[in-house]
């Protein structure tokens, strides 16, 4: 398992969390949002995930990774 903290912008309440937690989980990453600190914590299987993908299933979701 690998793990990586990105900076999101665009995130502002419970919907975003879900949104993004969601959309993680749904490519079997887990996903942890800090609203105030405008960060997504992800843990991933490298085998099976990159970061590039990561950050593409959040921008999907409307959000800029920084
Ligand atoms: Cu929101």
């Amino acid at each position: 398992m690998q793990t990586v903290t990105l900076n999101v912008e665009g995130m502002s309440c419970n919907h975003c969390v879900n949104s993004i937690e969601g959309a993680l989980s749904e490519l079997g990453a887990s996903a942890k949002v800090d609203l105030s600190a405008k960060s997504v914590t992800v843990s991933y299987d490298e085998s099976k995930l990159s970061v590039e993908a990561i950050k593409e299933a959040i921008e999907d979701q409307g959000y800029d990774v920084a």
